[in-house]
């Protein structure tokens, strides 16, 4: 594969692997701003950027289970109604290094950081699919078609050197509530090269693996994606499970991201002064779920307290509320509180489900290490 035509970065960015580039900021980055700027935001690939640069030329072709095959170009895509939809991406490897602390896991290191917010513009996916005349809130397209496969043009190892590709349900491609989008802008600006340009896929409130980047072909299929990333990869299994007796097929792919929660303020094992300390981070859940609460303890989890939550400034958050919240975005939280000596401190979230975080890694463990949504912990030296 060629790296030799890589964008560059910021160099603020942890490095998790160089070849294919993984990435995350620091995590007090994630927490100075609602929305994540795009060269801060994490990194995610399997194989060398790709390059697009005729985009006169550039189009997605729709085929599959449908009776004409289309070929969309930007400026048809820019003709439909343009939408922006605030949505956190998060990794489902996101803090995938702290489960390997509890038995070795395979896939990329990850800190706190592999998840992420921004503004998204782009054409409905339900708007597209008319196109080809795909209803709205359809399950099942004339021909049998129940999914709808994304293809890129990525050259990914684990695919022997093809396309990176994922599906999602006709349903939630045609369902307008869902506000799946092929997206062409992210926080007001076009795609970046790192983030899918010219065009990429967004699935809110599900893991980042099908949120497709360089989108070349949308395929109306029979069954889900047969492809690595949705059949080898991204499922997790009991904690009993090894690499001798896998069997993957026994596994649904993994959609919506469950309940997460994430102290960005401070880093593990750090030293601070007695006195008022802030304690800030991320909650999110995927489905379009909101966050209930986010309960912090400094105690080791004796006692908790309710940190506030907020999304926009000045805006007060109420989960479950489209006017007053981004249903598909991260809620930031913080509390101010008095430390005086060495502690563990906690925090974890309720979803708007009464969805909880699990107390500890050890009883999600997982052989692919994700979804680490355990209680973040973070150790603290106090020093007078
Ligand atoms: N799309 C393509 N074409 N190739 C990829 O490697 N990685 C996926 C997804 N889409 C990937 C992709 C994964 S696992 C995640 S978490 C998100 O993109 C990351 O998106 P980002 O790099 O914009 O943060
Ligand atoms: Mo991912």
């Amino acid at each position: 594969s060629d790296y030799s035509t890589e964008p560059t970065r910021h160099s603020s960015l942890q490095i998790n692997s160089k070849e294919p580039f993984n990435a995350e900021p620091p995590c007090s980055a994630l927490i100075s701003t609602y929305l994540t700027p795009a060269d801060l935001f994490y990194k995610r690939n399997h194989g060398p950027i790709p390059i697009v640069d005729d985009i006169e030329k550039y189009s997605v072709s729709i085929s599959g289970l449908i009776e004409n095959t289309k070929q969309v170009f930007m400026k048809d895509i820019r003709m439909l109604p343009k939408y922006n939809v605030t949505a956190t991406l998060q990794c489902a490897g996101n803090r995938r290094t702290a489960m390997s602390k509890i038995k070795t896991v395979k896939g990329v290191g990850w800190g706190v950081s592999a998840i992420a917010n921004a503004v998204w513009g782009g054409a409905k996916l339900s708007d597209v699919l008319e196109l080809v005349g795909i209803a709205k809130l359809t399950s099942t397209a004339k021909f049998g078609g129940k999914h709808v496969e994304f293809v890129s043009i990525d050259q990914c190892k684990e695919e022997n050197g093809g396309p990176y590709k994922a599906s999602i349900p006709l349903s939630q491609a045609t369902n307008p509530e869902a506000d799946v989008l092929l997206a062409y802008e992210m926080n007001g600006e076009p795609l970046n090269r790192d983030h899918g340009y010219p065009l990429r896929v967004i699935v809110p409130g599900v893991i980042g693996a099908r949120s497709v980047k360089w989108l070349e072909v949308i395929n109306i299929i029979a069954e889900e994606c047969q492809g690595f990333f949705v059949q080898k990869d991204y499922k997790m299994f009991p904690p009993s499970v090894n690499w001798e007796n896998i069997n993957w097929s026994s596994r649904r792919p993994q959609m919506d991201f469950p309940i997460q929660c994430v102290i960005c303020s401070l880093e593990d094992m750090t030293t601070i002064r007695a006195g008022k300390v802030n304690i800030s981070g991320y909650a999110a859940s995927g489905g379009g779920r909101g966050i209930e609460r986010v309960d912090v303890s400094v105690d080791g989890g004796k006692t908790w307290m309710e940190a506030s939550r907020f999304q926009k400034s000045g805006i007060p958050y109420i989960a479950d509320d489209c006017n007053k919240s981004d249903k598909w975005a991260w809620v930031l939280f913080e509390v101010t509180t008095e430390i005086q000596h060495n502690t563990e401190i906690i925090a974890k979230a309720v979803d708007s489900a009464g969805n909880v975080q699990p107390e500890k890694v050890e009883n999600i463990w997982n052989l692919r290490g994700i979804l680490n949504t355990s209680w973040h912990r973070i150790q603290v030296q106090v020093t007078d």
